[in-house]
Order: structure tokens, then C-alpha cells, then sequence
């Protein structure tokens, strides 16, 4: 049997802009090497939002509805913990492809997320904590699914679902979270970790990480599919290639896509020449000349003295715009500004009401304009309606309230 994966395709990424176009050509691509399969399976994130243009949602359909052209032994045996009626029999036709929602394409309950109107429209199997069981020249292969939902109640509804293996099956358990060690944001930090995963599968299956990695796994392998195109790009993608997957029930195929943009992930260090130092990186890193531009990711950390106004960078991207798709991430920090950062671990640590908070905040700020108002004064002027003069004195066109008819 041949079981074709790929994940994270995030179809409309960057649409009518430069990379509009990567996210289409990566599914194409995948879709193409999916051809000869018996099934596909898509661990997640197959649309970058929830609610994608009309245009992105069609010729996502498109490419995929190339996969029911094709002959496929996989025949379809029953769905458990779903409604059959749910699932069209038209998503049966040629290779079925069997799919989860991820983190940029869900919603809430009442609401369809686009993986779930792919279903409506019988073009694939979308799985929410929910068995597909189909046979496959003889041999039976069972994919349970759990779409993503929140970092938080990840531990709570695996375990409340409890997915058990199948008897004298196939059985492969696809997952789109973090799962400890494997964390994609650090802002929503994981509820699960990979020991909370349950024996007895075949292929642990996980979508959301956007770099790949594949290992041996309690009874079977664990695959990090990775995307198929460069989002948001994180550094461990950097060394990789994009692929998809083709899994035989014992064996992981990696199969590269051909469109591959390179990623180089910079590193600095805040400097007063910071700016001439990325762009000397940058051309010595486009020396070795490629077909696809490639995705060039800046980031600078450090501190940078009160003292200096750091250059602007917007020069950069525009100045290698015909060789290189880059991207500035300004991560340093202006000395002394470590007070704001001391007010939102107080805030988050709940020590001051979000009241006292905004108010702290408005304080601040008045300081820093120097305009002579006190906060009791702009309430006043709020309350009795003297807005446009309020606006005056925090835009510096009104010196003082003083000889000022107040209303
Ligand atoms: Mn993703």
C-alpha cells in the first residue's frame, strides 16, 4: 500500500503578493507525487486561514479534486465516532484524502471551517476526534484524527476522545498541536507531551511544526510532516528541504518538492552599524545564484543605547527586491524601556486592573509628550465634552489650558 502525506500547505499565503503563488505550486506539487497512492492524508493548516477568498478556497479545490481522477484500491469500511451521513460518498471517488483542520483554519463549533466545506462538497474526509477505516488491497488501515484545538484543552480532549488502535490494522494517529518537545509558538505554550500520546500505533502523525522530523516511536514512527511551503519561517526549517511523504505501513519515503525557495535564517546583534553588516551577509549569501529567490530572514536582538536612534532598514528589502525576498525582524530593545516591559509582567501577574493599567500607561505617556496635562484634567475635559481641545493639547497645537474658553 501507499499512504501519500504532506501538511501545512497554508493555500493563499501571502496571496497576490510575491510568495502568493508558492503555497498553490507546493500543493500542486504534492498532490502530482500523490498520484500513484492509495490514499493522501493532510495533517492540517491545507487553507492559511480560516475563512479563505473565494479565489483561494477554489483553486485549492481544484488541485485537489485532481486526486479523484485517479484509481485508488483503498476501499472505504466504516467511520466511527462520526455521523456516517456526515461524510459524502463522493469524497470516495478516486484516492480519497482524509484530512484534519489545524490552528489557522478553525472555528468555533456552530461555524464551517473551510476543511469542513471541502468535505460538504465531497471532495475529501475531514476527521475531529473521529476513526476512518478502509481496506487496502487486503489489509485494513484505520486513520484516527484529531483536528487542533487550543494548546490548553489539547491533553484534555485527546484523552476524553482516548483513540485506541484497531485490531489486525494499519493504524496511524494524526495530531496538528504542539507536543512537548516539539513546540511551534512559545505564546501558547503545550498541554501535551509526546510520552501523553497512546501506545500502539503504527505512525504518529503530527502537522502544525513547520520543520520536519521523522524517528523511531514507541510501537511505530513519529513524522513532523513540516509544511510544503515557507510561511513564517522558523530556523530549524532552514537546513531542510520541503517534502511530502509516501508511508508504506512500515517505511517513510520522504519525497522533496522540486520548488523549493532556500531560507537563510540571519542572526545579529544590535550595533550602531547593524545595517551594513545584514547587507554584507546578505550579498555574500546570494553569491551562489539560484532560480527561486530565496526567503531571507533578518533578525536583530540586543540593546540599543538611549542614546542612538537606530537606522531604519526599510532600505533593505527594496535594495536586493530583484534577488532576495527579505524579511527585518526587530527584536532589540531601547535601554530603559525595560519599565514597559516591568508594567506587562505586572499586568500579566494580575497586580494591576487593567484599569490601573491603561491609566499607568496614559501617565507614561503624558510624561513623555510634555504637555502639561495632568490625567485628572484630560477625564474633565472628556467628561464636559471639549474633545477637539484635548486633541490640541496632546498634538502640541494648543500650548496650555491657560486663557482657554473651556466649555
Ligand atoms: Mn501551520
Amino acid at each position: 500500500m501507499k499512504i501519500s502525506i504532506f501538511s501545512d500547505c497554508h493555500c493563499g499565503y501571502n496571496f497576490g503578493e510575491e510568495r502568493g503563488e508558492d503555497s498553490f505550486s507546493a500543493l500542486q506539487e504534492a498532490v502530482e507525487k500523490s498520484l500513484d497512492s492509495d490514499l493522501i492524508l493532510i495533517a492540517g493548516d491545507l487553507f492559511d486561514s480560516r475563512i479563505p477568498k473565494q479565489e483561494v478556497f477554489a483553486r485549492t479545490a481544484k488541485i485537489l479534486s485532481r486526486a479523484q481522477n485517479r484509481k485508488s484500491r483503498a476501499n472505504f469500511i466504516e467511520i466511527r465516532n462520526k455521523e456516517k451521513h456526515e461524510v459524502s460518498p463522493l469524497a470516495f471517488r478516486g484516492i480519497p484524502i482524509v484530512a484534519i483542520h489545524g490552528t489557522h483554519e478553525r472555528r468555533s463549533r456552530q461555524m464551517v471551517n473551510p476543511v469542513q466545506a471541502l468535505e460538504h462538497a465531497g471532495l475529501l474526509v475531514h476527521l475531529h476526534c473521529a476513526t476512518a477505516l478502509f481496506e487496502i488491497g487486503g489489509k485494513k488501515v484505520a486513520i484516527h484524527g484529531m483536528s487542533g484545538v487550543p494548546e490548553r484543552f489539547a491533553k484534555e480532549v485527546l484523552q476524553q476522545w482516548k483513540p485506541q488502535p484497531i485490531e489486525n490494522s494499519t493504524n496511524i494517529l494524526m495530531l496538528h498541536q504542539s507536543i512537548e518537545p516539539y513546540i511551534y509558538s512559545p505564546l501558547e505554550p503545550p498541554s501535551l507531551k509526546l510520552e501523553d500520546l497512546p501506545e500502539g500505533f503504527d505512525l504518529y502523525l503530527l502537522g502544525h511544526i513547520h520543520w520536519s522530523e521523522k524517528k523511531p516511536f514507541k510501537s511505530g514512527t513519529l513524522l513532523l510532516a513540516g509544511s510544503t511551503c515557507v510561511t513564517s519561517a522558523h530556523k530549524a526549517e532552514s537546513e531542510q528541504e520541503k517534502m511530502a511523504y509516501a508511508f508504506d505501513e512500515k517505511n517513510i519515503e520522504s519525497i522533496p518538492l522540486d520548488f523549493q525557495r532556500k531560507i537563510y535564517f540571519m542572526e545579529f546583534g544590535y550595533e550602531a552599524d547593524v545595517a551594513q553588516k545584514i547587507e554584507a551577509e546578505i550579498s555574500a549569501a546570494l553569491e551562489t545564484t539560484r532560480n527561486v529567490k530565496p526567503v531571507i530572514i533578518a533578525k536583530i536582538s540586543g540593546t540599543i543605547p538611549k542614546t542612538e536612534t537606530p537606522p531604519g532598514f526599510s532600505g533593505i528589502p527594496e535594495k536586493f527586491s530583484g534577488r532576495a525576498i527579505i524579511k527585518i525582524i526587530r527584536n532589540a530593545k531601547t535601554e530603559g524601556l525595560d519599565e514597559q516591559t516591568e508594567l506587562l509582567r505586572m499586568l500579566r501577574e494580575q497586580k494591576l486592573s487593567p484599569e490601573e493599567h491603561g491609566l499607568r500607561l496614559l501617565k507614561d505617556n503624558l510624561e513623555q509628550l510634555k504637555c502639561g496635562l495632568r490625567i485628572e484634567e484630560i477625564f474633565e475635559l472628556l467628561a464636559d465634552g471639549n474633545v477637539d481641545l484635548l486633541y490640541n493639547m496632546l498634538s502640541g497645537k494648543q500650548k496650555t489650558l491657560e486663557n482657554v474658553e473651556v466649555k
